[in-house]
């Protein structure tokens, strides 16, 4: 017979760090309250979150490094805005925490959720950040959550 593992979207009993990135602050503002409202509404109680600012993409990932490796919780989630409209170095930014973010994986085990929008307009960023396209936040709060429940079943 088949085993086959399914992740549940469901939060558990499990610690979710959330690390959002000021700059573009409109923006990540609301992916944190996506995120935040995906994770309560799927039973997270506020005791089970920590929310880390950090002033720019680039400083996600040294954030999220050391929540996953803290062994305190059950998955990070990153959440941030590179905007190339607004920038001459969007792809340093945006390789750089592809890349980082990937590596957090890797390195620790802790899932680590890439929630950071990459746009080539401030208009793209609005419709994905609880406009036309969804909420990036809350999507990157369901991944977190079925991730959780998968590796338990692992
Ligand atoms: N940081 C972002 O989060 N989004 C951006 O679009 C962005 N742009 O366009 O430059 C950006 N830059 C700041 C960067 O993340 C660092 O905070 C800064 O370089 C200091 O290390």
């Amino acid at each position: 017979m088949i085993q086959e593992i399914q992740g549940q979207i469901a939060a558990g009993k499990g610690k979710y760090a959330i690390v959002v990135s000021r700059f573009n602050e409109f923006i990540t503002s609301k992916l944190l309250g996506g995120a935040l409202d995906g994770l309560r509404r799927h039973g997270a109680a506020d005791e089970q979150i920590c929310v880390v600012w950090v002033p720019g993409a680039c400083e996600i990932t040294v954030a999220a490094k050391r929540l996953a490796q803290s062994g305190k919780y059950a998955a990070v989630i990153c959440l941030g805005a590179v905007i190339r409209g607004q920038t001459g170095h969007y792809e340093a930014v945006f390789q750089q925490v592809v890349r980082g973010i990937g590596q957090i994986n890797y390195d620790t085990g802790v899932p680590t959720v890439f929630g950071v929008l990459t746009c080539e307009t401030l208009e793209q960023a609005v419709e994905r950040a609880g406009t036309k396209m969804g909420n990036a936040g809350a999507n990157a709060a369901m991944t977190a959550m079925e991730m959780v429940n998968v590796m338990e079943q692992i």
